[in-house]
C-alpha cells in the first residue's frame, strides 16, 4: 500500500512540478507584459501631458494649427490655470428657480463651480416667486464657492397684469393646449417668460451688479472655461453673449413680429439699421446645403439665442431703449394671449438695439440643456479644456439644420481664426 503511494507520488511529482513551472511562467509573462504595457501608457500620457502643458501655459497663439474661434484671448497669460486668486468683475450668477428644482439646481451649480466659478467665487443670486425653503438655501449655500443671496419676486413683477382680459386669456390657453403647443396651456410658464423679458433686471438684489450669467437647473458645462466670460465682456466691450442659437416654434409667437415692426416704425431714432443685427434675424437664404428647416410666415426668420445660457450686461436691459421695446411688446398682451418666450424677445432686442460688435458667441464654452448641447469643435481645445463632450454627438446642435449658428457666422459678427487675431 505504502509502496503504491510512493510510486504514485514519484509519477505525479514531475507533472506537478511542470504544472507549477507553467503557472509561474504565465504569471511572470503576464506581469512583464502588464508592466511594459503600463510603461507604454505612462510614456504616452507623459507625452500628451507635455504637449498640452505647453498649451496650458499660454502658447495657444503660436505654432499650433489654425484654430477657429470668436473668443480668442488678447492676453497670453489669460489661460494660465496657475493664477491663484483671479480678480473679479462686478457680476453675479443668476438662477430663477423653484424649490422643488433643488436637485437640478445643485447639479448645475456643481458643474459651473467645477468648470468655472470654483476659481473665481462669483456671487450666486437666486430668485423665486414664492419664498425659498430653508433646505434650498442651506444646500445651495453649501454648494456655492461665492456668496449667495435669495430674492422674492414682487407679485407685480410676476403675475399676469390686469390689462390682460381674463376670458380671452383662458380661451387662448385652451386653444394652444389643444394645438399641442409646448407649454401652451401653462399659466406659470407665461409669467416666467414675461418676468425674464421685462423684470429680472429690475430686481433689488441685482441693483449693484453690472453683469449677470443666467443659469438654469439641470444644465451641464462640458468643459473648463478658458476665460472669465464677464471679463471678456468688459474688456471687449460686449453686452450680450450666447452659446446656442436656433429657430423658435412659430406657434408660440404668431404676432410677435407685427409688434416688433410697429416698435421699429415708432422708434426709428433708437433702431440703427446701419449697424445692427437685423440681417441675422431676417436672412432666410440657403447657406451651404441647408435652407432654414422652418418656413416663417413673417420677415422674422425665427432665429434666437437660447436664453437658458446668457452672459450679459444689465445696463442694456435697463436702458431706455430696451424698456421702451419691452413696454411696446407687453402692451400687446402677447406674453399671455400667445406664449412669447423671453428668448426671441431678448434676441430681437439684441439684434435691433446692439451693434454686431457688442454681441459675442462663446464658441469655446461646452454646454448642455436638454435636448441640445454645444461642444468645441477643435480637438486640441477639447483636450486643453478637459471637455466631456463629442462634437459629433447627436445632441450637438452647432451645425445641424435647426441651428442658426451658420447664419450667425454669415450675418452676425463673423468667424475669426486665432492666428489672424
Ligand atoms: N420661481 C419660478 N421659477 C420658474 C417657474 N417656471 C420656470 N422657472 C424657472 O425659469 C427657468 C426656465 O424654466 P424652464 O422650465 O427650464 O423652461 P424651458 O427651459 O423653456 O423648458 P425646459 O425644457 O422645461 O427646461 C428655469 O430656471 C426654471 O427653474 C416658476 O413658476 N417659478
Ligand atoms: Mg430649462
Amino acid at each position: 500500500m505504502k509502496k503504491t503511494i510512493v510510486t504514485g507520488i514519484t509519477v505525479l511529482l514531475p507533472f506537478l512540478f511542470g504544472y507549477l513551472c507553467f503557472i509561474a511562467q504565465a504569471v511572470i509573462t503576464t506581469s512583464l507584459g502588464h508592466r511594459s504595457r503600463e510603461a507604454s501608457y505612462f510614456r504616452k500620457s507623459e507625452e500628451i501631458l507635455h504637449k498640452f502643458d505647453s498649451e496650458r501655459r499660454s502658447n495657444l497663439l503660436s505654432g499650433l494649427p489654425k484654430l477657429s474661434t470668436n473668443t480668442y484671448l488678447d492676453r497670453r497669460n489669460a489661460l494660465d490655470n496657475t493664477i491663484e486668486s483671479p480678480s473679479r468683475e462686478n457680476a453675479t450668477i443668476l438662477m430663477l428657480v423653484r424649490n422643488w428644482e433643488l436637485d437640478g439646481a445643485l447639479k448645475s451649480m456643481r458643474s459651473l463651480e467645477d468648470r468655472f466659478n470654483g476659481k473665481y467665487h462669483y456671487d450666486w443670486t437666486f430668485l423665486n416667486d414664492v419664498p425659498f425653503e430653508n433646505a434650498f438655501i442651506e444646500a445651495t449655500t453649501a454648494m456655492a464657492s461665492g456668496r449667495t443671496a435669495y430674492g422674492l419676486i414682487p407679485p407685480s413683477d410676476w403675475n399676469r397684469p390686469d390689462t390682460v382680459d381674463e376670458e380671452d386669456f383662458e380661451n387662448c390657453l385652451q386653444l394652444m393646449e389643444e394645438k399641442g403647443v409646448i407649454y401652451g396651456g401653462s399659466r406659470s410658464y407665461r409669467n416666467m417668460c414675461r418676468f425674464n423679458s421685462g423684470y429680472f433686471f429690475r430686481q433689488k438684489l441685482l441693483d449693484n451688479y453690472q453683469y449677470y450669467f443666467r443659469v438654469e437647473p439641470d444644465v451641464e458645462y462640458y468643459c473648463d472655461f478658458p476665460y472669465d466670460p464677464f471679463k471678456l465682456l468688459r474688456e471687449q466691450r460686449k453686452k450680450y453673449g450666447f452659446v446656442i442659437s436656433m429657430y423658435e416654434y412659430e406657434d408660440t409667437i404668431p404676432t410677435l413680429w407685427d409688434a416688433v415692426e410697429d416698435f421699429m416704425a415708432d422708434n426709428s431714432d433708437v433702431v440703427d439699421m446701419t449697424d445692427n443685427l437685423y440681417q441675422f434675424i431676417t436672412d432666410d437664404s440657403v447657406i451651404g446645403k441647408d435652407a432654414p428647416i422652418i418656413q416663417s410666415n413673417s420677415a422674422y426668420n425665427l432665429c434666437h439665442f437660447w436664453s437658458n445660457f446668457e452672459v450679459g450686461d444689465l445696463s442694456f436691459f435697463r436702458s431706455d431703449e430696451y424698456l421702451k421695446y419691452f413696454e411696446a411688446l407687453d402692451a400687446r398682451g402677447g406674453f399671455y394671449y400667445e406664449r412669447w418666450g423671453d428668448a426671441p424677445v431678448h434676441s430681437i432686442a439684441v439684434a435691433l438695439l446692439l451693434k454686431p460688435s457688442e454681441v459675442i458667441h462663446f464658441d469655446q464654452i461646452g454646454y448642455y440643456h436638454v435636448p441640445f448641447g454645444t461642444c468645441p469643435a477643435a480637438h486640441d481645445m477639447r483636450l486643453h479644456l478637459r471637455c466631456l463632450c463629442d462634437p459629433t454627438m447627436e445632441e450637438n446642435i452647432d451645425i445641424q439644420p435647426h441651428s442658426c449658428l451658420v447664419r450667425w457666422w454669415k450675418c452676425g459678427s463673423g468667424k475669426f481664426f486665432m492666428q489672424n487675431a
